[in-house]
C-alpha cells in the first residue's frame, strides 16, 4: 500500500545532521562542553543550541579563507560578525544593506498578524473584501484537507503525509494570483495551490496512499504532478517557460494568451544544483518564470542558517533578476507580490524570485518528530503570526464576516473531510502489472516481455492475478 513517495521523502539530512563536521571552532567547543555535561547529540536542547547559535556566530561575510574564518570567529563575541567587513573586501552589510538577519525591514506586508491593513510603497492589494472572504474560505478548506490527511495517516490509511500547516497563506496567495493559463510546478507540499487549481484533494490522498502517482491531468489543470526530488521541478518550470517563449505565448498584450510559469520549492532546495542551474537558464534566456520559495525555516532538521548566510531573496541579484521577500503568512501581500511577478513574466520581462517568509508549524512529514531538533518557543512565536487568524481578525473587525459565515465555512470543511475520508478508503488498489502500462505511451518489446514474465509469476500463486 505504501507507495514510492514514502521512501523518497526520507530523512537523510536528519541523519547527516548528527554526524556532520562542525563549521567552525565555537561549535566544536560547544559540543565538547555538552558532552562533558552529559548531554549528547540526541538532546533537542543541545541540537537547537548548537545549530542556531553557532551558525549565527559564523554566519558572516566572506568565509572563503581560513584567515577570514578566524577573523570572524574572533569578532563573533561582539555579535557583529554577520555584518563585519573581513578586510578582504566589503562585508555583506555593505553589499546588501542592513537586513542580513531575521525578516529584516524589507519584508513586504499588507496585513499584520493582528489583522490590520498596512500600506507598502510598491505593492497594493487592489481587490475587494469579498475576495478576502473567499481567501479565508480557501485557507480554512486547505487546512481542513491537511488535518484530515494527517488523521488518515495516523490511522494507517496513508503511507505518509507532508503537512502544509502554517504555509496556507503562501500557497493560497500565490495560487490565487495565477491566471487560468498559467502553469505551476509544485513540490510535494503544495496542497493549497492544488486546491486553487481546482484539483480534487482525493487525488492528493491517492498519491500519499500509494495507489497512484497523483492521478490528475497536469495539462488540463495546469498543475504538474508532485515532485519529490528536491529542486528538480525548477528546471522543469524553466524549460516549460522557455517553451512558452518559443510558442509566442508571452508579451503579446493579450491577457488571455500571455502565460507565466511558477515553480515552487523550499529553503533547503536552494542549496541544490538543479535550482541554481534553473536560475541561470531562466536569467540568461529571460524565461517567463516565477521562482516561488517557501522559506519555512527548515529542511527536515536543517535550519535555514545552514542553507544561506544571506536572506534567500538576495541571491537573485547574483543571477541577474529581481528578488523580493514577502510575509508568507500574509495572504494579501503574497497575492499582490505574486500577481506582479507573474505579470512581469507574462509581459516578457523575465524571472523573479519570491521568497515567502513563513514557518513550517508541523513536522516535515508524518514520519518526522521535530521536537528532537527545534525549540517549542519557536512554534509558539509563529502561532501568533497564524495566516488564517489574521484574515479572520480583519474580516471580523470590519464587519465583513460574522460567526454565521465562519460556521458555514467550517461545516463545508467537515463535509468535504467526510467525503475525502470515505473516498480514500474506497480507492482501489492498483494491479502490480499497471507499472508496465504506464512507463511509456507505447509499449516496447522489452516491456512486453517483462510484463508477460511478471504476469506468469503472479499467476503462479494460489488465487494469483494475471
Ligand atoms: C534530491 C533529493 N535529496 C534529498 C531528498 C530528501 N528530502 C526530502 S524533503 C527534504 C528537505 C527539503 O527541504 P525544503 O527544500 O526546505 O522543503 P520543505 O520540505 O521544508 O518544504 C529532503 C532533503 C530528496 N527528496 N531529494
Ligand atoms: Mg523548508
Amino acid at each position: 500500500m505504501v507507495g514510492t513517495v514514502v521512501l523518497t521523502l526520507c530523512h537523510r539530512s536528519q541523519l547527516m545532521h548528527r554526524t556532520q563536521a562542525p563549521q567552525a571552532r565555537p561549535e566544536i567547543e560547544e559540543e565538547k562542553t555538552s558532552t562533558a555535561t552529559g548531554k549528547h547529540d540526541d538532546s533537542p536542547h543541545h541540537t537547537r543550541g548548537a545549530s542556531r547559535s553557532a551558525t549565527h556566530r559564523t554566519g558572516a561575510g566572506d568565509p572563503g579563507s581560513l584567515a577570514v574564518r578566524e577573523l570572524l570567529v574572533i569578532s563573533a563575541g561582539s555579535g557583529a560578525a554577520a555584518n563585519a567587513s573581513s578586510g578582504f573586501g566589503p562585508g555583506l552589510k555593505e553589499v546588501f544593506g542592513p537586513a542580513v538577519e531575521g525578516t529584516g525591514p524589507e519584508l513586504i506586508q499588507l496585513l499584520t498578524p493582528e489583522g490590520e491593513r498596512v500600506e507598502h510603497p510598491e505593492f497594493a492589494f487592489d481587490e475587494d473584501d469579498e475576495t478576502i472572504k473567499s481567501f479565508y474560505r480557501d485557507l480554512v478548506m486547505t487546512r481542513r484537507i491537511d488535518t484530515e490527511a494527517t488523521a488518515l495517516q495516523r490511522q494507517g490509511e496513508l503511507g505518509i503525509w507532508a503537512s502544509l500547516l502554517g504555509q496556507e497563506a503562501a500557497q493560497i496567495g500565490s495560487g490565487r494570483a495565477m491566471r487560468e493559463q498559467d502553469f505551476a510546478f509544485p513540490t510535494y507540499r503544495e496542497h493549497g495551490v492544488a486546491w486553487c487549481r481546482g484539483i480534487d484533494p482525493l487525488h492528493l490522498l491517492g498519491l500519499f496512499r500509494g495507489v497512484d502517482q497523483g492521478g490528475w491531468d497536469p495539462l488540463a489543470d495546469k498543475f504538474n504532478l508532485y515532485t519529490i526530488v528536491i529542486g528538480a521541478q525548477t528546471l522543469h518550470a524553466t524549460g516549460y517557460a522557455m517553451g512558452l517563449q518559443r510558442d509566442g505565448l508571452i508579451g503579446t498584450g493579450d491577457p488571455d494568451r500571455d502565460t507565466a510559469v511558477i515553480g515552487y520549492f523550499g529553503d533547503g532546495a536552494t542549496s541544490q544544483g538543479d535550482v541554481n542551474e534553473a536560475f541561470i537558464w531562466a536569467s540568461v534566456f529571460n524565461a517567463p518564470v516565477v521562482f516561488f520559495c517557501q522559506n519555512n525555516q527548515w529542511a527536515i532538521s536543517e535550519p535555514i542558517e545552514r542553507q544561506s548566510k544571506i536572506p534567500l531573496y538576495q541571491r537573485a541579484l547574483g543571477f541577474g533578476f529581481p528578488g523580493l521577500r514577502v510575509d508568507g503568512n500574509d495572504v494579501l501581500a503574497v497575492y499582490a507580490v505574486t500577481k506582479a511577478a507573474l505579470q512581469r513574466a507574462r509581459e516578457g520581462s523575465g524571472p523573479t524570485f519570491v521568497e515567502a517568509y513563513t514557518y513550517r508549524m508541523g513536522a516535515h512529514t508524518t514520519s518526522d518528530d521535530p521536537t528532537r531538533y527545534r525549540v517549542i518557543d519557536e512554534l509558539e512565536h509563529w502561532k501568533l503570526k497564524d495566516p488564517i487568524e489574521r484574515v479572520k481578525a480583519y474580516l471580523s473587525r470590519g464587519g465583513v464576516a460574522d460567526d454565521a459565515y465562519y460556521a458555514e465555512i467550517e461545516a463545508e470543511g467537515d463535509e468535504m473531510a467526510a467525503r475525502l475520508r470515505k473516498g480514500c478508503l474506497e480507492l482501489p488498489d492498483p494491479s502490480p502489472l499497471d507499472i508496465f502500462d504506464q512507463v511509456y505511451e507505447e509499449q516496447t518489446p522489452e516491456l512486453v516481455a517483462q510484463r508477460e514474465q511478471f504476469a506468469s509469476y503472479l499467476a503462479s500463486f494460489e488465487g494469483g492475478q494475471s
